[in-house]
């Protein structure tokens, strides 16, 4: 069965996108990602200025997924231009995740970033002082960061959201009020892990945010919660390791997903994703539109 789809206002061959911060630095590692078989990609957080980020460790591998402090490095909007240049010869969209400390700085990297296919606002990075989620749970600058940069792009403007909030739906409409075109939901969870012979934090920043197939079931929630309330579509990421997953989280409500952590394994997962709910599709002879939001029909 066929497996191309319409996320957030971008034609797609297929609904597995690469997610912000794996491999999203160069746009030869993009063009590489596009390459596999995914059916966009999204670049690593980029600002204003460069950044060198939170110093190391900045990564710890656990059990069932990862805690990272990267601490948005990026090397700022200006050096980035060109990369995304590179980016597109991968013909697949390219969107390119932005990061702001204001809704003027967010305007500022978005418009230095021209050429992009949509805008991902990463409004959800959990620890960064002044950005990500410290702009994100608050609903008011949420609405108006997102009416700016619709104010100043013509491409789709996705809202990325932080799971670390006690109702992710007010945010979810937050965004929708400002001009969205979709919500991806979510970014990783606050999260720290102890080095027990040392008796010290392991990562450089002591906080980090928590990713892989350990918060699937936290994202699956929030995708599901999230498509109950808006109108907009929702893009879910957040432990998302196979075509099963991809399957669940279009039933809790995504119209496509995003994949991260998975991509450390293999990089092929893009063309196995795809792959696989194209076979299950045809298992159960139903269309990519059937399984969006299937969760929510109403018990019999
Ligand atoms: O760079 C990071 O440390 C980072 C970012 Br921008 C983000 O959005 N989420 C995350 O877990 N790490």
């Amino acid at each position: 069965m066929k497996v191309e789809c319409e996320a957030g206002g971008l034609k797609l061959a297929n609904p597995a996108i690469l997610a912000a911060g794996i491999m999203g630095t160069t746009g030869a590692s993009l063009k590489r990602i596009a390459s596999m078989g995914a059916g966009a990609v999204v670049t690593k957080s980029i600002g204003v200025e460069p950044k060198y980020g939170h110093p190391n460790p900045s990564m710890i591998a656990l059990e069932n997924g990862y805690i990272n402090a990267m601490g948005l490095p990026n090397p700022s909007y200006k050096e980035f231009s060109q990369e995304l240049k590179i980016a597109k010869e991968g013909n697949v969209p390219v969107i390119a995740s932005i990061f702001g400390a204001s809704a003027d700085e967010f305007v500022q990297v978005a418009r230095g970033l021209p050429g992009a296919d949509a805008y991902e606002l990463n409004v959800s990075c959990p620890h960064a002082t002044g950005y990500g989620m410290q702009v994100g749970t608050d609903p008011v600058l949420v609405k108006s960061i997102t009416k700016a940069v619709k104010e100043t792009v013509r491409t789709p403007v996705w809202v990325k959201l932080t799971p670390n909030v006690t109702d992710i739906r007010e945010i979810g409409l937050a965004a929708q009020e400002g001009g969205a075109d979709a919500v991806v939901a979510v970014n990783t969870l606050k999260a720290m892990a102890i080095d027990i012979d040392s008796g010290y934090p392991i990562l450089g920043n002591v906080h980090g945010g928590l990713s892989g197939p350990a918060i699937k079931p936290v994202a699956v929630r929030c995708v599901y919660d999230l498509y109950d309330t808006l109108e907009i579509p929702i893009i879910g990421v957040g432990g998302v390791s196979n075509w099963a997953d991809a399957v669940e989280m279009m039933m809790a409500g995504a119209c496509a997903v995003e994949i991260g952590s998975a991509v450390y394994e293999d990089i092929a997962v893009f063309a196995a994703v795809a792959m696989g709910i194209s076979d299950y599709l045809d298992r159960k002879n139903m269309q990519l539109k059937d399984l969006v939001g299937l969760a929510h029909r109403v018990r019999q």
